[in-house]
């Protein structure tokens, strides 16, 4: 199988190419990505030698066309990912995340290639924290923010050209994810980097939120299980019932940093901050016999903060523009 990977220098992407190196050896990678603020492909060195990277934007229509002519397989991971960003300047992620990927629709629909999209349960907006519903495949979708209202877009794309044009389409929409090489822009890589640095982790609000944590490596065994037996046309909800408060996660850090659970601070909140995401991964499990196999959360969480203390030269090249960002938002 020969897989064009976009957005494959990034954090979930980086992680699926090193798993499929690993566990689907006959594979022939191709990466696509543009390498944004977001990108890195030094977390590509590792396999370099068992992959071709190519730097380019997904909404480079020439560019996409060749890389999908030359491919059997296209996993779209590429997009511009964090909501505080969005709020900021939402214009990147039209760009990327709606026309990049209605570029590579495109791309798919002249090549008759097989084509997985990669999205989240964002797009389905938020729940009370005592609402006994979690999200299912047939929720109406309400996104919240400028990242999540784009994702949206770009998941009803997808459906449209599987109904008019044929497409042979998946998609996938997954919870929060933590592991290795993510971006120090997200919670959990920014509080434990922070407290590297003497700084405490800060809490957006009151800390109330919660996010249903899953571990990369589990969220990209689903995506190859998708890609391996899922039905063309239908949505799979990855989740791996993981629901954490941010301040449980916060005071888990802070006790596995070797710290006082209360040793954080509360700054301002984000605007439209959506407070409870939980997914029902049933289908997934029920129908292609998917189940998470990573440790729990505490053991998974353990793990990350040692491979952060392992890797600072990774991280710290982003660290202090990160920090000017938020400095500038006040959080
Ligand atoms: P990330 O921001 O770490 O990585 C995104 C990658 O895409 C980067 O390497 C960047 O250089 C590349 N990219 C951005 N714009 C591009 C363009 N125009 N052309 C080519 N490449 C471009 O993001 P991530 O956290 O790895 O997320 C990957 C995908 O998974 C996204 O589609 C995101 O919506 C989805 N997702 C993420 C999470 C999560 O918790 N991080 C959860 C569910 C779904
Ligand atoms: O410093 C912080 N303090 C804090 O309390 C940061 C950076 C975040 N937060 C809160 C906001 C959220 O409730 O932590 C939670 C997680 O924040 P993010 O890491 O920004 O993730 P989130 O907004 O939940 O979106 C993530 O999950 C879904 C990914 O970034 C998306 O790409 C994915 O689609």
């Amino acid at each position: 199988m020969r897989l064009l990977v976009t957005g494959g220098a990034g954090f979930i992407g980086t992680n699926f190419v090193h798993q499929t190196v690993r566990e689907h050896p006959d594979v022939k990678v191709t990466v696509l990505d543009a390498l944004t603020y977001a990108g890195d492909q030094a977390s590509l060195a590792p396999v370099a030698d068992r992959i071709s990277f190519v730097q380019g934007d997904v909404a480079d229509a020439d560019l996409v066309d060749r890389l999908v002519a030359d491919c059997d397989v296209v996993v779209h991971f590429a997009a511009e990912s964090h909501n505080d960003n969005s709020l900021a300047n939402p214009w990147p992620f039209v760009q990327t995340n709606v026309v990049g990927t209605f570029t590579l629709l495109e791309a798919v629909r002249r090549h008759g290639t097989r084509y997985h999209h990669i999205s989240t349960d964002e797009v389905y907006g938020d729940l009370e924290l005592d609402d006994p519903a979690k999200f299912t495949p047939q929720r109406p979708y309400n996104p919240s923010s400028p990242y999540s209202a784009t994702k949206a877009s770009s998941d009803l794309l997808v459906r449209a050209w599987v109904r008019s044009f044929g497409v042979q389409a998946t998609i996938s929409n997954c919870s929060n994810n933590y592991g290795p090489y993510q971006h120090v822009e997200k919670f959990i890589p920014r509080q434990i980097t922070n407290m590297v640095d003497g700084v405490r982790p800060k809490l957006y609000g009151t800390g109330q939120n919660v996010r249903d944590w899953i571990h990369v490596e589990d969220h990209n065994a689903a995506v190859w299980a998708i890609i391996d037996r899922g039905r063309i046309g239908e949505t799979y909800l990855i989740g791996a019932d993981g629901e954490q408060s941010n301040k449980d996660v916060v005071e888990l850090i802070l006790e596995l940093m070797g710290e006082p659970r209360d040793a954080y601070d509360l700054v301002s909140d984000r605007p439209g901050h959506d407070l409870r995401y939980a997914i029902d991964s049933t289908k997934l499990r029920d129908e292609l016999g998917w189940q998470p196999r990573f440790p729990g959360f505490r053991d998974g969480l353990a793990a990350t903060i040692e491979w952060y203390r392992q890797n600072a030269a990774w991280w710290r090249p982003q660290k202090d523009a990160t920090e000017a960002k938020y400095a500038q938002l006040g959080r």
